[in-house]
């Protein structure tokens, strides 16, 4: 916290992490998505789970095993369809090395669409989104001109899908952190939920390759945040989530002005505070696999002053709501 805020072209030269091997232990069979949950939460790491969802068992546990010796996770023989119109909203920022691999790896597993929002990335992220527009419907790109952070690039897609009637909004990061086979837990686990939350700090949830100083941030932060907002959600700077559009729309986004972790523990207390059910599924959170993290001392000095302010100024509006 006490580091100054650095320019993320001037962080440290991008580290390559291997990412660890999955297919060391046998394949778990669910029957749906509902009942991968527990198996999940009780510890079985989810890139172990074929999701049947009405697919064929033989021909799913054939597809996930070889999806699992290519890298590629437990992928199903056809990508999963949502009962909601599911629009899956990737701010990208520098990440030519990762959009097509995450969109790719996205379709493996959820047949949905994807709004890319660039922020005329310098290495030419916003190009590769173009090209892979015009290559495929289900793709759409809002370009910005300029870094104008993750809180209002979240907000503009969330705007495109309330506009075009999609039922149900993802954020999910371009870096990896995020694993594809877990996007379908979440769109289904929002059944019953306006806010489904990949959460590393449930039961069965952890993150995978930060160094000591990373953790302590991101537990601290969430220690404070749970501390002073008593909202109940444990993740709350998680970035991981899936909404219904309907529940956004009855928020006010344009009072929402935060930016980076800020932002992620403000609407999830927005929701809460407006009565919206909020559920936490487990994730493992792997750190960013190419690239540089944009994150830096300004967004954790951004989300410890935003903390004490929302608690009081939430509370208020809740009764207008
Ligand atoms: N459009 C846009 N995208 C951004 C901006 N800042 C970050 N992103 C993207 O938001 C996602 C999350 O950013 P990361 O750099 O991974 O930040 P983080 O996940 O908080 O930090 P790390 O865990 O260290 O990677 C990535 O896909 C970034 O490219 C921004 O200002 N504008
Ligand atoms: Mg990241």
């Amino acid at each position: 916290m006490n580091q100054p805020a650095r320019e993320p072209n001037q962080r440290e030269q991008p580290v390559l992490i291997p990412r660890p091997q999955v297919h060391t232990e046998p394949l778990v069979v669910a029957r749906d998505f509902a009942a991968a949950e527990p198996l999940v939460r009780s510890g079985t790491d989810s890139n172990r789970i074929c999701v049947l969802q009405g697919q064929d068992e033989p021909a799913a546990r054939a597809a996930a095993e070889r999806g699992r010796e290519l890298g590629h996770g437990p992928t199903p023989p056809r990508a999963h369809t949502a009962p909601w119109r599911t629009l899956v909203v990737i701010p990208t920022y520098n990440e030519k090395d990762n959009l097509e691999a995450i969109v790719t790896a996205i379709w493996r597993y959820l047949d949905t669409d994807i709004l890319v929002v660039d922020d005329g990335s310098p290495d030419g992220t916003g190009a590769i989104a173009d090209r892979l527009a015009a290559a495929d419907r289900r793709l759409h790109v809002l370009h910005r001109s300029g870094k104008q952070g993750l809180g209002t690039a979240y907000i503009a897609g969330f705007k495109f899908a309330i506009e075009r009637g999609y039922q149900r909004v993802c954020e999910m990061d371009a870096d990896f952190s995020h694993a594809p086979w877990d996007l379908p837990r979440l769109v289904f686990a929002s059944a019953h939920a306006q806010l489904v939350i990949g959460s590393r700090y449930v039961q069965g949830g952890n993150t995978v390759g930060w160094d000591f100083k990373r953790r302590l941030l991101s537990r601290g932060a969430n220690l404070y945040t749970r501390t002073v907002l008593a909202s109940g959600i444990r993740d709350n700077t998680a970035g991981f989530r899936c909404f219904h559009t309907e529940a956004l729309g009855k928020l006010d986004l344009s009072k929402v002005n935060a930016q980076g972790y800020a932002f992620q523990i403000e609407m999830a207390f927005r929701m809460v505070r407006a009565g919206f059910t909020v559920r936490e599924i487990p994730i493992h959170f792997v750190d960013r696999r190419v690239g540089m993290s944009k994150m830096d001392g300004k967004i954790a000095r951004e989300a410890l002053l935003l903390v004490p302010r929302l608690r009081g100024r939430v509370s208020k509006q809740r009764l207008a709501d």
